[in-house]
């Protein structure tokens, strides 16, 4: 299949670099693509860099200008803060593309796979074909990524009903377009699986609800298309939902490998940041006070230390993001917080304060080694305990667990 494919999205210059994440993870996996870009204010010059890059890759880049619609800046003040005007640019996308079939993509989204099938399919006379919102828990359907029949759209004129019914509406829609989106598409769109619009950003949500199961659902192979949802994304300095190293992948990405049209083997790349470490170890903390920890952190390069916290972290924590060997989990969520204890070889309990007993009785069950300092040890815990002040003794202790 040779023929073109139309995409679109939608941001501001402030939200390049989104943009460019998500338009390399597009090239990655296809070719023929045209990819339009609804913005108002993106300068020429990074058209014309960018789009020499993607035709290289073997697709098309076109600057769409929003100028002339009737999207409203008083829009963006009734809702909530982090969606931006821009979203509603969707609205419009019949007076831009001529296309029968559009896929809308938001920015906070990459694509781990081949798309084809999406453009393919029967939509019937379906308006759009679209996922739940957030697994079936929200309402509707999630309108970051819509496959749009874009003739019926056109046809129907769907952009000035959209545009009246979000004027009417202004001050009664919780999800912005969202909410609009699905009053008026009510019983007239395709559902598709989850998979092709995995609201990985929902962890903290789904956590706070209790939906465990979310947390069950395999993620290996990767979810088609991965949607940073909700005010946690991967480019925020730290945030707690799973799967942010494949923004920071995408965003990496050489365009000379995905021009090379290089066979990526995603999840494999994903694992080589915490190869090569023989041995790592977690301690759970809600206090910024760890005993030591920069002595044990500089002392033992080839050993990756997991930093927990269910609360936000201080600045005193956040500094250790510095060494490389050092991984911050503020904000930890049960699973994630499990898959850790699994994955940990030795429990570190150096944190001052409130003590975690059923998470170092965890270790113990396992048979995993429990290291502690004399004035930060746990009572009723059996731990290896080392003097504070001789604390290099630790440190031999910890490299004779190494091969
Ligand atoms: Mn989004």
């Amino acid at each position: 299949m040779n023929k073109t494919k139309a995409v679109v999205l939608a941001g501001d210059y402030g939200y390049i670099r989104q943009i460019e994440t998500t338009i390399k993870s597009l090239c990655s996996h296809h070719k023929n693509l045209k990819i339009h870009v609804f913005n108002q204010d993106i300068p020429q010059e990074w058209f014309y860099y960018m789009r020499h890059n993607v035709q290289k890759a073997g697709s098309e880049l076109q600057d769409v200008k929003l100028f002339n619609s009737q999207l409203k800046l008083k829009w963006e003040a009734a809702n909530f803060p982090h969606i931006n005007y821009m979203a509603y640019a969707r609205y419009f996308i019949p007076d831009y593309v001529e296309a029968d079939r559009v896929l809308y993509l938001d920015c906070d989204i990459v694509v781990t796979r081949n798309l084809d099938n999406l453009f393919e399919m029967d939509l019937d006379d379906y308006y759009v074909a679209t996922t739940r919102a957030t697994y079936g828990t929200g309402i509707g359907f999630n309108s970051g990524m819509m496959v749009l029949n874009n003739k019926r759209w056109r046809e129907d004129n769907m952009s000035q009903k959209l545009v009246e019914l979000t004027d009417r509406e202004l001050y009664n829609i919780p999800e912005g377009d969202q909410t609009i989106l699905n009053m008026m598409f009510e019983g007239k769109k395709l559902e598709l699986e989850d998979t092709y619009n995995f609201q990985i950003g929902f962890d903290m949500g789904a956590a706070l609800d209790g939906h465990d199961w979310i947390f069950e659902i395999p993620l290996s192979p990767l979810p088609a298309i991965l949607h940073y949802i909700s005010g946690q994304k991967p480019w925020n300095t730290v945030s707690n939902m799973r799967l942010r190293e494949v923004w920071w992948f995408y965003y990496f990405l050489d365009w000379s490998r995905i021009i090379a049209g290089d066979k990526i083997d995603l999840e494999k790349e994903l694992k080589r940041r915490n190869e090569g470490y023989q041995c790592q170890l977690l301690t759970l903390t809600n206090s910024d006070q760890l005993e030591r920890i920069e002595e044990l952190v500089t002392a033992l390069p080839e050993c990756l230390f997991h930093i927990a916290a269910y609360t936000l972290m201080s600045d005193r924590l956040l500094e250790l993001m510095s060494y490389e060997n050092v991984r911050l989990h503020p904000s930890i969520l049960p699973y994630p917080l499990n898959d850790l204890i699994k994955e940990s070889d030795i429990y570190l309990d150096i944190n001052y304060d409130q003590k975690f007993e059923n998470v170092v009785k965890q270790f113990q069950e396992l048979n995993k080694p429990i290291y502690s300092f004399d004035n930060v040890q746990t009572e009723g815990i059996q731990e290896e305990v080392f003097s504070h002040e001789n604390y290099q003794e630790m440190i031999e202790r910890i490299k004779s667990n190494l091969n």
